[in-house]
């Protein structure tokens, strides 16, 4: 027996696994994670924690496996033979599941049942706890407002209607079997760790870019979507909390609080001491420059038009707003965001800006720097 827990976390390269794994070796944990195989190397997030693996008390160990190879997780998860099972790993890119919907079923759908059956079919039922990254795209076409764990669900991509199966399935085990099985119904949440094509992230590297002169312009799609936006590190806390309850449950995990992303984008802006201002419509919506403070966006001038729509981003269906009712998570978890939306932005906009200006420190020193705009 040991003398502490084993979690298992699939997803552990992406944004929340890194923060989760993170938290719970804190915790104490023995943490392992299931990592892809890929022809570049995928651990940038986890790199931090994984140069300490020469300790002879060695606490953190990734495996290879995929959430579509069922062997693969039964014979993790027989080896590993954790007390909870984090799963996290998806085909998470709303926009990307309407142009590769059959693999994020597969991946979302059937890759949450093969996991679950590979606890019942070693036995673990009664041992394994279950966490399932569930979304806030579940309510998609909303129903009321705010959303609340009893809103009926309108999925409105391929993503979303994955990730429905993947809820039903774990209140269904929950159910039949008995095991601890919870879902955690996640609002959008963001980081200097979210990944470079989600609006968020998009937005503040852009804005970075383009005070560097590294870019010249954002294109986006649908500015008016509102979306409730926390930091992954609150919510990473409480996927944790909801597996320490004596009886499993399904938890709405937001802030309560919504802006559009457009509002995203004059923040993002201001954090690097630009003063947009927004004016015509639809396709034709522009974002000039109007006041430059701070020396941070030296590149700019006023009057340089820095954001533009491009129709390429909008979605077959889209989910216009979103906005949580986290009182249950409140009420039972005792679970309060700690970092609003606004320290979350300065914070983002802060790491890109870093980044950006050193890749501007070396262009302008002859070396040849290719930034990565295409999303
Ligand atoms: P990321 O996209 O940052 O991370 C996704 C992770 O899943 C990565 O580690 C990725 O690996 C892995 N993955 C993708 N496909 C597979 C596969 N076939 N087999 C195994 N692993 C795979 O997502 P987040 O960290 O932001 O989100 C975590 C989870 O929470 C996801 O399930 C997401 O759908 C869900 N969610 C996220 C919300 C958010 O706002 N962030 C809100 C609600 C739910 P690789 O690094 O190799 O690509
Ligand atoms: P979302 O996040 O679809 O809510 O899914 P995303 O950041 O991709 O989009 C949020 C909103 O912004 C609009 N938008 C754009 N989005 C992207 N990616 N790129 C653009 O250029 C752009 N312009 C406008 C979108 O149309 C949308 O309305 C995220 C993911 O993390 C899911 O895995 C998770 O389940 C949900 O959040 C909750």
């Amino acid at each position: 027996m040991k003398k502490y827990k084993v979690a298992l976390i699939t997803g552990i390269t992406g944004q929340d696994g890194s923060y989760l794994a993170e938290l719970l070796l804190e915790k104490g944990y023995e943490v392992h994670g299931i990592k892809r195989r890929a022809s570049s190397l995928n651990t940038e997030r986890v790199d931090h924690i994984y140069q300490d693996n020469h300790e002879k008390d060695q606490k953190f160990f990734l495996h290879y496996g995929d959430l579509t190879d069922s062997s693969n997780l039964t014979r993790i998860i027989k080896d590993v033979q954790p007390d909870e099972v984090y799963n996290l790993g998806a085909q998470s890119h709303v926009a990307v599941s309407f142009e590769c919907p059959e693999y994020t079923a597969d991946v979302d759908a059937i890759g949450t049942l093969r996991l679950l059956e590979a606890i019942r079919f070693l036995g673990l039922e009664k041992k394994t706890k279950f966490y399932q990254a569930s979304t806030s795209e579940l309510y998609g076409e909303v129903q009321e407002i705010p959303q609340s764990e009893t809103t009926p669900f309108h999925p409105r991509s391929p993503y979303a209607v994955a990730k429905m199966y993947a809820y039903w399935i774990v209140v269904n085990y929950r159910e039949s079997y008995g095991m601890y099985a919870c879902n955690g119904i996640l609002f959008n949440h963001e980081s200097p760790r979210r990944g470079e094509t989600f609006v968020t992230r998009k937005i503040t590297r852009a804005i970075a870019n383009i005070s560097q002169g590294l870019e010249s312009c954002l294109y986006l799609g649908n500015m008016d979507a509102l979306r409730d936006w926390g930091h992954a590190k609150d919510y990473v806390r409480m996927q944790w909390m909801m597996l320490q309850q004596e009886n499993a449950d399904d938890f709405v995990i937001a802030t309560g609080k919504q802006i559009s992303v457009r509002e995203f984008v004059k923040l993002s802006a201001l954090e690097a001491g630009i003063t947009l201002e927004f004016s015509g419509e639809g396709l034709n919506e522009i974002a000039t420059v109007t006041v430059i403070s701070g020396d941070n966006a030296d590149a700019l001038s006023i009057g340089d038009v820095i954001v533009k729509v491009d129709p390429r981003y909008f979605r077959p269906a889209e989910v216009e707003t979103l906005l949580g009712d986290p009182s249950k998570a409140k009420n039972i978890l005792g679970w309060v965001p700690q970092i609003t939306v606004e320290e979350m932005c300065a914070e983002m906009v802060a790491n890109d800006l870093n980044k950006a200006k050193q890749h501007a420190l070396l262009k302008s020193n002859g070396f040849n720097v290719a930034v990565t705009v295409e999303n």
